[in-house]
């Protein structure tokens, strides 16, 4: 299927590939076969292009958010439930973005917080906000190279730190005895304002992203490097939150899924 990039999407492509062995079991005559093998072709390009088909895994890929758009996003879907004490989140980032406008790197919200957001603010400096107001980073900028950036927080003494290049920043104390609510959503692309709503444009993520991963808990200083380094298991544990290679998410509007060449 050259045209039609599937990505082994889960849902959807187990369902119509049920009933399309069903269809062609009932019926011997090769040439209907055949018909039927197009039609779900065709269903299956369809599917790939317009729904919101949970995909699975991004082992060597990038998402591509190519424009400004209040539409464009990823959800990520996590491997448990994200009420958490203590987390490290790593990213690869790149954009070309201009230094003054805001951008959402990562937003994590519930029905009425805003969970986990990871900002670049106005000012260029990189903020961290758990259900109002923030911490704030002075980082080297993001760029159109790409920039690996990890946050780690916990809960007990309130320690959290932003980590670029493997190198990390100054811890400050945000929040202690603070938990971060289950049954949210994770989005990359969109800051929404409520549960899955109220996008914004201005505030929308334009560039790439790649190598997302999760824990729920504080990774040390030789993991974050090994990550950095583009090391796995066993110098850097997997993802117990989200696994890049494993990732479970549904991508709406312009997002590209591309080898990361
Ligand atoms: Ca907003």
């Amino acid at each position: 299927m050259p045209s039609c990039p599937v990505q082994g999407g889960k849902r959807t492509v187990h369902g119509l590939l049920a009933s399309g062995t069903e269809l062609a079991t009932q019926e011997k005559q090769p040439h209907i076969r055949m018909m039927f093998a197009m039609v779900l072709l065709g269903a299956l390009c369809l599917s790939s292009s317009v729904s919101l088909a949970t995909q699975v895994g991004l082992s060597e890929k990038v998402l591509v958010f190519p424009y400004e758009t209040d539409f464009s996003y990823v959800a990520l879907i996590p491997q448990k439930e994200m009420g958490l004490r203590s987390f490290t989140l790593c990213m690869r980032v790149a954009t070309e973005l201009p230094e003054e406008r805001q951008i959402i790197l990562f937003a994590y919200r519930t029905a009425d917080y805003d969970e986990l957001n990871i900002w670049r603010e106005k000012d260029g400096r990189i903020s961290f906000y758990m259900s109002g107001d923030g911490a704030f980073f002075h980082l080297p900028p993001l760029t159109t190279f790409r920039t690996s950036l990890c946050l780690t927080w916990e809960s007990r003494t309130g320690l959290t730190a932003f980590w670029v290049e493997g190198k990390r920043s100054a811890y400050q104390v945000y929040k202690p005895g603070h938990t971060i609510r289950p049954k949210g959503t994770v989005l990359l692309g969109q800051d929404p304002d409520k549960h899955l709503g109220g996008l914004e444009a201005v505030q929308s993520f334009v560039g790439e992203v790649t190598d997302l991963n999760m824990w729920d808990f504080v990774l040390s200083r030789s993991m974050i490097q090994a990550w950095h380094y583009g090391h796995k298991v066993p110098k850097v544990p997997k993802g117990n939150i989200f696994d890049w290679a494993a990732i479970e998410y549904e991508a709406n509007g312009n997002v590209m899924v591309v080898d990361d060449d």
